[in-house]
């Protein structure tokens, strides 16, 4: 009952079932920045979108939705990318900042982009202990908001998200970094919905969030879950945890690793093409969902690489990355956190680093851009044939 209580509020908000996958594909009248960009004979461009089309693949970038008023920005992300996740726009933070009020306006503007231009759309993310409102966390501490209260809300978040945009998002992130670091690795006991609410809040959201809007691809969102670390472990706990939810019949039905890497750390990128080969195993989807490769920088402004050779180590770890995606069939997207380091949260969140992105700090495209255009040439043509004579 209360479940359709949730489903008529999103219908009253004037949110219409609207087929996202058609969208999607929007009209040549509807892509005009691309059209611009693609003039070629064959209809099929030199940009990483059009290359990873020729395979399948789609090519994705976190996006700040207050960058579209930048032109070059803009134009970038409509002839490059092919997915956008809105890196902060959809979380419940942003989403509901007051109780029962409501600011959708980043979220919509990403999702009407998107459609304008041919783009699908990665939801970011509905059940994480990060970028929660202060009134949920606030509430809960105080004991304002019992065990029994926190887990209704957070089912009518889902509903309520999920309902808004119903059809219009391929894949959602619907649970995000659950696992601990550790080895072994496992749920953490201490992550603030598992503390609440026991680690069963995971399939909970998952059922919610299929029957909020049974055409999205569900997905469980990760990072170090695929060759980042050298044991494996969170991989391991993350692969049998997922055995278990498929095994009770949740609706999991994608693994999003999140990759972000940083030069001064190993990285096996055979040991990720076999993870992602291992869920996809599992008969999941599989996905890259927030590759940046960060490094020792001069200062944040002009990120230029401290190390001679980080620019070469910084386009092997994205190349490294996309063949592990390119290898394995069930990799259905490959999206960066950003795609200029002007914009990148690395510089934000780890003194001394940046240069993460594929764009320098004036939009330039980088060594990096050029390696996963290079992968993606390849993969979409084949290497020419060798000529003998
Ligand atoms: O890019 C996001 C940044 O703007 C926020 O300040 C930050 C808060 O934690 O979250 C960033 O995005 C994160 C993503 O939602 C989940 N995986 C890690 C990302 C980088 O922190």
């Amino acid at each position: 009952m209360r479940r359709r209580r949730f489903l008529a509020l999103g219908a009253a908000a004037g949110v219409a079932a609207v087929p996202g996958v058609a969208t999607a594909t929007a009209s040549a009248a509807t892509r005009s920045p691309r059209l611009l960009a693609d003039p070629s004979a064959a209809g099929a461009s030199d940009s990483l979108r059009d290359l990873a089309a020729r395979i399948g693949l789609r090519v994705g970038t976190a996006v700040i939705p207050f960058d579209l008023d930048t032109p070059a920005y803009a134009a970038v992300l409509a002839n490059q990318f092919s997915v956008v996740t809105p890196g902060n726009e959809m979380k419940w933070q942003v989403v509901e900042p007051a109780q029962g009020q409501f600011d959708w306006s980043g979220a919509d503007r990403l999702v009407s982009f998107a459609e304008q231009h041919g783009q699908r759309v990665r939801g970011h993310t509905l059940l994480w202990h990060n970028q929660l409102p202060d009134w949920l966390t606030t509430g809960v501490a105080n004991g304002t908001i019992s065990n029994s209260q926190l887990m209704d809300l957070l089912e009518q978040h889902i509903f309520t998200e999920m309902g808004r945009y119903r059809g219009r998002i391929w894949q959602w992130d619907v649970a995000n970094e659950f696992f601990t670091d550790s080895n072994p690795s496992g749920i953490n006991p201490n992550d603030f919905w598992v503390s609440h609410l026991g680690p069963d809040v995971i399939p909970r959201a998952f059922r919610w969030a299929h029957q909020a809007d049974p055409g999205a691809l569900l997905f469980y969102n990760d990072y170090n879950i695929a060759g980042e670390d050298g044991s494996n472990a969170k991989s391991d706990a993350v692969y049998q945890w997922l055995q278990q939810m498929l095994d009770q019949g949740v609706p999991v039905m994608g693994v999003g690793n999140q990759g972000h890497l940083d030069t001064q750390f190993g990285f096996s990128g055979e040991r990720m093409t076999q993870d992602l080969q291992r869920y996809a195993g599992l008969g999941l989807k599989v996905a890259i969902t927030e590759a940046d490769v960060r490094t020792f920088v001069n200062n944040a402004t002009a990120q230029v690489p401290t190390d001679n050779l980080a620019v070469f180590a910084q386009p092997y770890e994205f190349g490294q990355m996309m063949k592990a995606c390119l290898a394995v069939p069930a990799c259905i997207s490959f999206t960066v956190w950003g795609f200029g380091d002007a914009d990148s949260w690395i510089p934000g969140f780890f003194t001394g680093e940046g240069y993460a992105t594929l764009y320098d700090v004036n939009l330039n495209p980088k060594p990096a851009f050029s390696e996963l255009q290079q992968d993606l040439r390849l993969a979409a043509t084949g290497a020419p044939r060798r000529v003998h004579t």
